[in-house]
């Protein structure tokens, strides 16, 4: 039985009673007071990269002060939006690259895939006989951070995309270049009397995607999986009820995998155990939110206790002695909140500081002291909780996860009864595919929005899609929503058509696969490049699409940019502030079908945008004739 978003509803509810006893505030009466928005900024019309301004677009006054028309400023703005989303996951790679090239036998970061190594190795032309293998690493990781400012040609990971996909990046001129300077180039573009005309800026805002897809994201998470081990199918549980009463509560939050490994590595430690019993508690539960936890999920089992809008939620329990996070989608909010509780509020990262939280400065060298000093505060902090306050929703799921590239396709291999006697290729999910057992994909992925009902749109959509027989693979908190609700119980297969309820059951799998947090992506663009290639198909052909319909980070539309630049549709369900400019809505939304063989869709109405997938889906298959 799937858990309804009326009951995560009620919880939610329940939570924000505790919070009014505290005086504590929550986001959803921050959003009243910010409610209705600002109309420029809502349509992208307002511009303020120079001081002659803000200028704002009217009717009565066309023109900025410069004479920049509308269609300039909110493609202007669309680019700098994603350049923002393209740096911040691609320096998320770069730090990953900095810890592999910490790792050391003798930890506490260790090469834990080395075959995942090599591999890379091997594909970016680097000698690995004969070598040690942190000889290895450390080398492998410097190659990695010169992707960032490589002086000629273009990034390694472009390899990986079918001949085709790369001739387009290449036509169209937006092959990225190296990783940093697709963000640069998108910031001179920006800048005050640089480029005014929306082809220019949106092929600059595809490229500056593709060079976070196909390079920091991609580095991101191939290197996570050599220091922290390739994800494989694991058991798992999802929402608040995976906290503990009797157990110390720390919850890790964010995004970079180097600090949350390290906390599960000392919450585990029987040294670590002994001590929180000492305090009174039973024993240690770390559980996480956002893509951190994705990352631990994955790798670990460690349960999921919610997404993106219910990070307050794990405050609101009472029962958090402590959550820790490193950076991205960290609410300012859990320093004010925390201080309503006794909840310790540590921030780690140099890049996400924040009032109200202690500052544990973590980094690779002293990785082992600093996760130790924040499980041994959380433990300290047990016997400050006020019972009177605690109150954890009996919410959680069962969820199978860690579907990497390599475990889909080990999973699948033998499925079908075919002649497909090939192993280790996408070929079984191709024969299911054409076969029509199953009709095709939908790669939800993407965060909550309180501009849409949060998590209801995932789930829905989610149901009605495995219900056409179409599987899901999802990351980030589209993911979490499908865990807490239950979808990713293998018992789900029973909500789906005939075909791919056979599927899961051949299989083993559920109908929706987690494949990670949000840098993951990369995972999926691998997956379609694959599919491609051994379907002989072109990626635009495969009766395959995106779909983000809570999206709401800078991130989320530059992943947009690379889904959509590597030939897959794309549908969302808030508007990436361009309705102010005809010109600019037009291009997203057709235009660039002509330069990339895709495009987006937005649609607010929920029953309508997964209509309108189905609906592209069959409209792919009849063109390949399946
Ligand atoms: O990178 S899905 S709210 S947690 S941005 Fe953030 Fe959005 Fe969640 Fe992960 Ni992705
Ligand atoms: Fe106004 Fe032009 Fe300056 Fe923008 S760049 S603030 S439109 S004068």
């Amino acid at each position: 039985k799937l858990t309804t978003v009326e009951e995560f509803e009620a919880a939610t509810e329940r939570l924000l009673e505790t919070g009014k006893k505290v005086g504590a505030d929550g986001w959803q009466y921050r959003v009243a007071n910010q409610t209705p928005h600002c109309k420029f900024g809502e349509q992208g019309v307002c511009c303020r990269i120079c001081s002659m301004g803000p200028c704002r677009i009217t009717p009565k006054a066309p023109r900025g002060i410069c004479g920049c028309d509308v269609h300039g400023i909110v493609a202007r703005n669309y680019l700098k939006f994603t350049a923002g989303g393209s740096a911040t996951h691609s320096d998320h790679g770069r730090e990953i690259c900095h810890t592999l090239y910490n790792a050391k036998p003798e930890g506490p970061y260790k090469v834990k895939d080395p075959e995942k190594l090599i591999r890379i190795a091997k594909e970016w032309g680097v000698e690995t006989e004969g070598k040690d293998i942190y000889d290895l690493a450390h080398e492998m990781a410097v190659r990695g951070l010169e992707e960032y400012g490589k002086v000629f040609g273009h990034q390694n990971f472009l390899k990986r995309a079918p001949q085709h996909t790369q001739e387009i990046w290449e036509r169209e001129e937006i092959a990225p270049r190296a990783i940093d300077r697709e963000v640069s180039c998108s910031l001179h573009m920006t800048h005050m009397g640089c480029s005014s005309k929306p082809e220019a800026l949106i092929r600059q805002s595809l490229r500056s995607g593709l060079s976070d897809g196909w390079g920091g994201s991609m580095a991101g998470t191939e290197f996570s999986d050599v220091l922290f081990g390739t994800p494989k199918p694991i058991e798992t549980e999802a929402n608040l009820g995976v906290m503990e009463k009797e157990n110390v509560n720390i919850v890790v939050h964010g995004h970079d995998p180097s600090l949350s490994e390290m906390i599960c590595e000392y919450a585990d430690d029987p040294e670590m155990i002994a001590y929180a019993k000492s305090k009174g508690a039973k024993g240690i539960t770390v559980s996480g939110v956002c893509c951190t936890s994705n990352e631990v999920a994955m790798r670990r089992g460690i349960p999921m206790a919610g997404n993106f809008l219910q990070q307050e939620n794990v405050v609101l329990t009472g029962a958090c002695e402590a959550i820790v996070v490193d950076v991205q989608c960290i609410f300012p909010a859990l320093g004010p909140l925390s201080k309503c509780f006794h909840t310790k509020f540590i921030t780690t990262s140099p890049i996400a500081q924040m009032p109200d939280s202690e500052f544990i400065r973590f980094n690779a060298k002293t990785a082992d002291e600093n996760a130790k000093a924040i499980v041994k505060m959380a433990i300290d902090n047990f016997e400050n909780r006020n019972p009177d306050l605690v109150y954890i929703p009996d919410l959680k799921q069962k969820a199978t996860v860690g579907y990497s590239v390599e475990a889909i396709v080990k999973t699948l291999d033998g499925v079908t009864n075919s002649q497909v006697d090939e192993t280790g290729t996408t070929k079984p999910l191709i024969e299911c595919i054409t076969s029509g057992v199953i009709r095709g994909a939908v790669a939800m992925v993407g965060c909550n929005n309180p501009k849409i009902r949060p998590d209801h749109a995932h789930i829905e959509l989610m149901k009605k899609l495995i219900a056409n027989d179409i599987i899901i693979v999802a990351s980030g908190c589209s993911a979490q929503a499908a865990a807490k609700a239950g979808l990713m119980d293998k018992a789900a297969k029973d909500l789906c058509g005939a075909g791919l309820k056979r599927v899961c059951e051949l299989a083993d799998i559920p109908p929706v696969l987690h494949m990670g947090s949000c840098v993951d992506i990369s995972r999926m663009m691998v997956l379609v490049a694959e599919l491609a290639k051994d379907s002989g198909l072109n990626i635009s052909q495969l009766p395959v699409v995106g779909c983000a319909p809570e999206w709401m980070s800078e991130k989320a539309v530059s992943i947009g940019n690379y889904v959509v630049a590597t030939g897959l549709d794309t549908f969302l369900g808030v508007d990436p502030y361009v309705s102010g400019s005809t010109e600019v809505a037009e291009l997203l939304t057709g235009g660039i079908r002509e330069w990339v063989e895709a495009a987006y869709t937005v649609e607010k109405d929920i029953d309508k945008l997964g209509d309108a997938m189905i609906a592209r889906i069959e409209e792919k298959r009849e063109a390949i004739g399946i």
